[in-house]
């Protein structure tokens, strides 16, 4: 998979996709990714990217212009996914669907916003919760992060085990490693068991009684 990032701040990304399994994705082949800043699409002596609203009102707003022209010099093809509040709400089911994609572009807004008609150059807008960030570019790597991981071949075979536990609907059992007793609290015994159709039954049951007490939103929609 290759993502483009549209956005004025590139020096965001390297420290984030730069490290842990999306580094190392990179490094297997699995996900390149670049940045295209809208500033080298400015018009102006001073590549300015935004201006005042017209009606007035506080902050200021992304020229359409820049953006457009930064969003087509990627060329056509890939989905172009605009990241903002007003965006549908990414999950792990939206995750899954941008996986199978070959190439996404993902377009990091600022300022309070951006003008309204370069919105016809994105093919849609998500969401990655009902907050106000800075800009978009928190947003999109979230994004990046969640769908690289779901590409096969990127999790090694222990993490990938791990991480199936979403998509069944449950959060994952509770875990416990080294030491036995931690400040006087004991790892379920079941856990030594040594039978692993026990264990098994005990992390299911543990897992629905954690979604149940933590998220029961997830167990009505199941
Ligand atoms: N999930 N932001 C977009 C600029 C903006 C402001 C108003 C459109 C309208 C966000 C989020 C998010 C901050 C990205 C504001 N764009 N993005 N940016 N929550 O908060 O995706």
């Amino acid at each position: 998979m290759r993502i483009d990032f549209v956005t004025l701040f590139p020096e965001m990304f390297e420290p984030v996709l730069g490290a842990s399994i999306l580094g190392r994705a990179r490094e297997k082949g699995l996900f390149e990714w670049a940045c295209v800043n809208p500033r080298d699409f400015s018009e102006d002596k001073h590549r300015k990217v935004d201006d005042r609203p017209f009606g007035g009102g506080p902050g200021m707003v992304m020229m359409a212009e820049p953006l457009a022209k930064a969003v087509e010099s990627v060329g056509k093809g890939p989905r172009v996914i605009f990241l903002s509040p007003q965006g549908e709400r990414f999950d792990d089911r939206k995750a899954a669907e941008l996986a199978r994609e070959e190439r996404l572009v993902l377009v990091c807004g600022h300022y309070e916003g951006v003008d309204e008609r370069v919105m016809s150059v994105f093919d849609e807008e998500l969401s990655i919760g009902d907050y106000v960030l800075t800009g978009g570019e928190l947003a999109a790597m979230v994004v990046a992060d969640a769908v690289v991981r779901r590409i096969p071949g990127v999790l090694k075979k222990d993490e990938a085990a791990e991480s199936e536990s979403f998509a069944s609907g449950l959060l994952d059992f509770p875990q416990y490693t080294r030491p036995r007793v931690w400040r006087g609290r004991e790892v379920p015994e079941q856990l030594f068991s040594g039978d692993h159709k026990k264990i098994a039954e005990w992390r299911r049951k543990a897992a629905r009684a954690a979604t149940r007490r933590k998220r029961p939103d997830l167990l009505s929609r199941a």
